[in-house]
């Protein structure tokens, strides 16, 4: 059931940008055969979506730069949801690669019954907003954020695309897929590229060899990936997102949420979210800070 609502679409309760997501696009979804040997890379937005996008390429097929280096990041690791995914997905060579920024229950059915696999990447809610905020401003088929106090609380309702992000990290950690899925922060990645890189390929068996990582970690880090025209949006026409308000790789760090939450912001988001994941139970790296 889908309702209009401004430049959004409302889907089963969630906030769907209308530029990327049709009743097609959601139905094509609906109906995805998911295949046994399929990757998904799930993100909350602003979490590790592009990043994922370059890497699991890469980690399937040895190292090989010939996709990352032709085939835009959303045509090469497509969104499940997303209207392009039905234009590229007889492209894929298996095992396929997806991203999703869905929550679990409205992942495609067949996926529940298949033996494909997850890498759930999450970041610290405080850096996805403040990317969000960002994001907000450039990307023109989104509303306008307003300030960043009012983007905090839209945030924290869950009145912006895909809804909240507890209840979004929650879904995933609820659904019990045992070695069906990996979680890993985006934190680590930032910390230890190698070291995730060693775990992706362990987890999707995929035998890389040390030279191997050392050049998927190289080719992946922030600087490359920036220049990388396959993967730094630049391919979107400027009426659509325009970089010189906000870059889509924009910083790429950790712990930016430093330079934009006042101590007064700091502490009601912090309160909320704790309430809102009491319960449940995992440590993240920024809890321990
Ligand atoms: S989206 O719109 O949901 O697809 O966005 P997503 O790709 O999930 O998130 C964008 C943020 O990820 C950062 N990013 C990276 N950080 C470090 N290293 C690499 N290689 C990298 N690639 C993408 C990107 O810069 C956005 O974060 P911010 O904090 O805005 O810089």
């Amino acid at each position: 059931m889908m309702i209009s609502h401004g430049k959004y679409w409302v889907y089963n309760g969630l906030m769907l940008p209308k530029e990327t997501h049709s009743a097609e696009s959601l139905k094509f979804a609906e109906e995805l055969k998911v295949q046994n040997n399929d990757i998904f890379a799930i993100t909350y937005p602003k979490s590790g979506t592009t990043w994922m996008q370059e890497i699991l390429p890469l980690v399937l097929n040895g190292g090989d730069l010939t996709p990352v280096q032709t085939i835009p990041n959303w045509d090469r690791v497509p969104w499940v949801e997303e209207t392009r995914a039905a234009l590229v997905m007889d492209n894929l060579v298996a095992p396929r690669a997806m991203v999703s920024h869905m929550p679990y229950n409205l992942m495609p059915p067949s996926f529940m019954s298949s033996k494909a696999k997850a890498i759930y990447v999450t970041r610290n809610p405080r850096d996805v907003l403040v990317s969000s905020f960002h994001f907000h401003k450039m990307a023109n088929f989104l509303d306008d954020p307003g300030t960043f106090d009012e983007f905090l609380e839209k945030f924290l309702s869950g009145k912006v695309m895909f809804g909240k992000w507890t209840e979004h990290v929650k879904s995933w950690r609820k659904a019990n897929l045992r070695d069906r899925i990996l979680f890993v922060t985006y934190e680590e990645m930032v910390q230890d590229l190698r070291g995730v890189i060693r775990r992706f390929s362990s987890f999707l068996g995929q035998d890389l060899d040390e030279e191997t990582v050392e050049r998927v970690a190289n080719h992946c880090c922030f600087s490359n990936m920036k220049t990388n025209i396959m993967s730094n949006y630049s391919l979107v026409p400027q009426g659509i997102m325009d970089s010189s308000k906000s870059p889509f790789l924009r910083k790429g760090v950790a712990g930016d949420w430093k330079n934009h939450f006042s101590p007064e912001q700091e502490a009601r988001f912090v309160a909320v979210i704790q309430q809102e994941m009491a319960g449940i139970n995992i440590t993240f790296p920024w809890d321990q800070e």
